[in-house]
């Protein structure tokens, strides 16, 4: 029986927190032993392109062509296109830099040709250089929803467009119900090389919520047999970044890593938190 190394290391990923976590994941661990499950859940289509936020940040970050100031796009970019679509009355509440367009277009391209998001996804890390897996959470739409005192708002809408300023009073996850997890993810979680599944320091309710509301992903990672690790989003009160901190405020919550744990007592087996917060 030859011995079957647990050396794969499943990492549910979004926002620019998972990313930071995703970038060190892959420069510990050999590329064929990391997956990263990503948030689709910020998919919006703007100006008639698809955009995917989660998926271009980890793309950018692991190819090492990011903006990691701004936290999303990429660096050394240039705004010509945005000029000349204001100059046409275009929406420029989205910020497209010139660079940055190609993958919105290309991808908008495939998917009209039929591909799927992750198979174009496979193509955008080859043609990157990035050798680490990188899987949406689902191939099938989920499109965060925010309840504000001014109806539901998209969440790039709510993110971008608002600032993130109107109080959060409901999420949904709009399609989760019929989405399926990409298989692949579904394999990763029961396969015996499994070594741990990272639950990386996004937005628990932005970023991780959509992956865990698809059906059946709360129970796989539940039942999976290598230990579910969970790296708290909070230190000390307070976000790294975005709007953690304000929306556990707005839902009522602690704004505490304790709180974060708690959300996901039912799957966790560890919690890394900052010494502060111990
Ligand atoms: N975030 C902003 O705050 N302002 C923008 O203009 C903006 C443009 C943008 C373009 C492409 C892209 O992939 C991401 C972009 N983001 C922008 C970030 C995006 O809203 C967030 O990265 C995620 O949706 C939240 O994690």
């Amino acid at each position: 029986m030859s011995y079957r190394q647990k050396n794969l290391v499943v990492a549910l990923s979004g926002g620019v927190g998972g990313a930071k976590l995703a970038l060190g994941l892959s420069r510990v661990l050999p590329p064929g032993d990391l997956m990263l499950a990503v948030n689709t859940g910020d998919d919006f289509e703007h100006l008639g392109l698809h955009i995917s936020p989660d998926i271009d940040t980890i793309l950018y970050t692991l190819s090492g062509l990011a903006n990691l100031t701004m936290g999303w796009g990429r660096r050394d970019e240039t705004w010509n296109f945005m000029k000349a679509l204001n100059e046409l009355g275009g929406a420029t509440w989205f910020q497209l830099g010139d660079m940055d367009l190609a993958i919105h277009v290309e991808r908008s391209w495939r998917l009209k040709n039929g591909e799927t998001l992750s198979h174009i996804t496979d193509e955008f890390a080859r043609r990157l250089g990035i050798a680490v897996r990188i899987v949406p959470m689902s191939d099938d739409p989920v499109r965060t929803k925010v309840r504000t005192p001014d109806g539901w708002l998209n969440f790039q809408n709510y993110f971008v467009e608002r600032k993130c300023e109107p109080v959060v009073e409901e999420l949904a996850f709009e399609g989760s119900e019929q989405a399926k997890p990409h298989p692949d993810f579904v394999a990763a979680l029961s396969d015996p090389r499994l070594r741990a599944v990272d639950l990386c320091p996004s937005n628990p309710f932005l970023s991780l919520d959509p992956i865990l509301a698809i059906p059946g992903v709360r129970e796989m990672i539940r039942k999976t047999h290598a230990p579910v690790v969970a790296v708290a989003p909070i230190i000390g009160g307070a976000a790294i970044k975005g709007p953690t901190a304000k929306i556990m405020r707005e839902l009522g919550l602690e704004v505490d890593a304790a709180t974060v744990a708690r959300l996901y007592h039912d799957l966790i087996d560890g919690y890394i938190l900052d010494p502060a917060d111990s």
